[in-house]
């Protein structure tokens, strides 16, 4: 449509500026040959990157197989980079042969030729960004719904304290044998020494697979964020809220998580293991974790934790103590 376009306005310029007829039908030979070699070099690229496996992911982390999403979102995010290339390529290509084919020539006088209020073009470079933003959106918004789709029988629930610097996890879990677990861990914070063996001092997040589980991602001072980089998925925790995550890990194995939110000093060692095993290993696990949820007594802000109020000696905002 574009190149039909220019070419019209091309064909009114050699209606109207006989003498350079010749001129303008070279500059389309030349923006032409231009055209085609970008389009060869897109799909050279395009090629070239589809040999490695870890490249037709776009380089995500995990595999399609960590949680039952990771396979949508990696679709999502390698179809939203082929469409922005495409769309980059063909700007950057028309771009050049317009710079080049266009440029101001030995003998050229005054200004070319001017094409404003042409409104078959101005209308294009509306609609089409229009339909560009819109699509996008439109994916977009289906996979979040698809993702965010809370799972109603979960048979495990685990909410995740961020605070600073570390994580406490609250797992409630119902077996199949109906037997339920009420069990939690106090984790500490990372000490990044340089040494070896700092990540055997984390806390560990211990999941069971092929096993729902929905996540209430909770803060006890400020905000944090809870990412696991494998699962491609993150949410802030935000003090006074709760937010909720549903996945389910599909294969076993080691993974990181860390915090995903500038929190404080030490932010960067607000980090945690995380574990996903078979139902009876997860089992053993959390049946090593003191019983009982950890709760929201140890939250700072007092006016999120009612027990920590009656601890303070004077309530917050209290008049009196400023006359005293
Ligand atoms: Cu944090």
């Amino acid at each position: 449509m574009f190149c039909k376009l220019i070419s019209k306005t091309l064909a009114l310029e050699k209606e109207e500026e006989g003498p350079s007829v010749r001129l303008l039908d070279r500059a389309g030979r030349r923006g032409k040959r231009l055209l085609k070699g970008g389009v060869v070099a897109a799909m050279a690229l395009v090629v070239l990157t589809a040999c490695s496996e870890h490249a037709k992911r776009g380089w995500y982390p995990g595999s399609n197989e960590t949680t039952n999403h990771n396979e949508l979102l990696t679709h999502f995010w390698v179809g939203a980079w082929v469409a922005a290339l495409i769309i980059g390529v063909t700007t950057w290509v028309l771009m050049l042969w317009v710079i080049v084919a266009y440029r101001r020539r030995k003998g050229d006088k005054g200004y070319p030729r001017q094409v404003a209020y042409h409104m078959p073009l101005e209308t294009m470079f509306t609609v089409i960004p229009i339909i560009l933003v819109l699509t996008l959106w439109g994916f977009t918004d289906r996979v979040e719904r698809d993702i965010g789709t809370p799972v109603e029988d979960s048979p495990l629930t685990v909410t995740v304290y961020g605070k600073q610097w570390a994580w406490d996890f609250d797992y409630e879990y119902t077996a199949e044998d109906g037997t339920t677990e009420e069990r939690h861990l106090y984790g500490t914070q990372a000490q990044l020494t340089g040494e070896e063996g700092t990540e055997e001092t984390l806390p560990t997040l211990y999941l069971p697979v092929d096993v729902p589980v929905e996540f209430q991602l909770k803060s006890r001072d400020v905000i944090h964020s809870f990412w696991v980089p494998a699962f491609l998925q993150k949410l802030d925790m935000v003090p006074g809220q709760t937010n909720r995550m549903y996945l389910t890990p599909e294969e076993t194995g080691h993974f990181q998580g860390k915090c995903a939110e500038l929190c404080g000093e030490y932010h960067s060692e607000m980090l945690f293991n995380v574990e996903i095993v078979e139902e009876d290993e997860f089992l053993d696990e959390i049946r090593q974790l003191p019983e009982g949820l950890s709760g929201a007594e140890l939250n700072r802000n007092p006016n999120e934790n009612p027990d920590g109020q009656q601890d303070q000696e004077v309530p917050l905002g209290d008049p009196q103590r400023i006359e005293e």
